[in-house]
């Protein structure tokens, strides 16, 4: 027996039609081919699950239906990978496929407790289709994991809110519309404000922010809107916001903080035609897999070993 399965089950989610402009349903293959992936996984077992297609009933409005369908596809698919108690790590996409992922997870995980969630993002996706200019189902996924907006988006699943407000945590923030905010802040939501992790630092804002989602969870998971990171570590995005996050700073900070109750990470909106030659957006994908998971492993080996020797190995496995 061992504390936790090692080997890590990647999902990938081909879904462009929830963006501002497509692309991202070409991440996927991308990422799967990547040479910087290919080393990572070398050190790390990734072992690749299902590729989802997405359905297309139109853009903007007229996605709702599609997305729908490609979510309840993936949230399939996610909640095997967390009842076969593997570790889960999907690929987008543009943001609405959070949907799926988080309404899958939540699912698998509802007779254990509720889950937290990180969102590091520019932007607040808390939209509702009614408040929303654009329409883009990306700037929508916040809203439908709590409750609200379009009635069979927030019941993937089952009917009850995905995840709840004290429960999640927004980092990076910097570009929002009043609505989005004025939800969020009615329910009490944690926001992290580009400026506060100027202030701060990333690695203080993330410590604070898994505190937050883990104390009345039974873990958390991590969404990663590449749009969160700072356009020279990031190009390759459709929604890109000047003066985001230090990547640099931030894979550092994965080495500083508790990752034991990660349950699930999700990496979203890269859009591969816009990425330069160098391909940094796609080293940075491959980067945040490989310290988010080389700390969660190593931090589980120290957890085994300090039972081991004080005898508890058999109640921790
Ligand atoms: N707030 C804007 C909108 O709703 O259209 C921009 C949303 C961008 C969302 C990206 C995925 O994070
Ligand atoms: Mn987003
Ligand atoms: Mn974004
Ligand atoms: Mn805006």
């Amino acid at each position: 027996t061992q504390l936790a399965n090692r080997v890590i089950k990647t999902i990938g989610c081909a879904n462009g039609l929830g963006g501002r402009q497509l692309g991202c349903e070409n991440a996927v293959e991308v990422i799967k081919k990547s040479p910087f992936m290919a080393n990572v996984a070398k050190r790390l077992d990734i072992q690749w699950g299902p590729i989802i297609e997405e359905v297309n009933t139109g853009r903007h409005a007229k996605a709702l239906g599609g997305v729908t369908q490609t979510c309840r596809q993936l949230a399939h698919h996610t909640r095997q990978v967390i009842e076969n108690k593997n570790e889960l790590l999907v690929f987008g996409g543009d943001h609405s496929c959070a949907i799926g992922t988080w309404s899958g997870v939540a699912t698998a995980m509802r007779p254990i407790g509720d889950i937290g969630l990180i969102w590091v993002d520019a932007h607040m996706d808390a939209h509702t289709p009614e408040t929303s200019d654009s329409g883009n189902i990306h700037g929508m996924p916040i809203a439908h994991l709590l409750g609200f907006g379009d009635k069979n988006l927030k019941r993937i699943g089952d009917r009850l809110p995905k995840i709840l407000p004290h429960n999640l945590c927004l980092v990076g923030i910097r570009d929002y519309e009043s609505a989005e905010q004025e939800l969020l802040e009615k329910l009490g939501v944690k926001i992290f404000y580009a400026n506060d992790v100027e202030r701060r630092g990333i690695t203080d804002i993330m410590q604070e922010a898994q505190y937050i989602v883990s104390r009345n969870t039974v873990g958390f998971g991590l969404s990663i809107d590449l749009d969160g990171f700072d356009v020279s570590y990031a190009p390759a995005v459709g929604t890109p916001a000047a003066d985001g996050i230090n990547a640099m700073e931030f894979v550092k900070a994965m080495l500083m903080i508790d990752m034991t109750k990660l349950i699930a990470t999700e990496i979203v909106e890269f859009l591969p035609r816009f990425d330069d030659s160098n391909k940094t957006s796609e080293q940075l994908v491959a980067n945040l897999v490989e310290y988010i998971y080389k700390t969660k492993h190593f931090q589980l080996d120290s957890v085994i070993e300090i039972a081991q020797r004080v005898g508890r190995s058999e109640e921790i496995q």
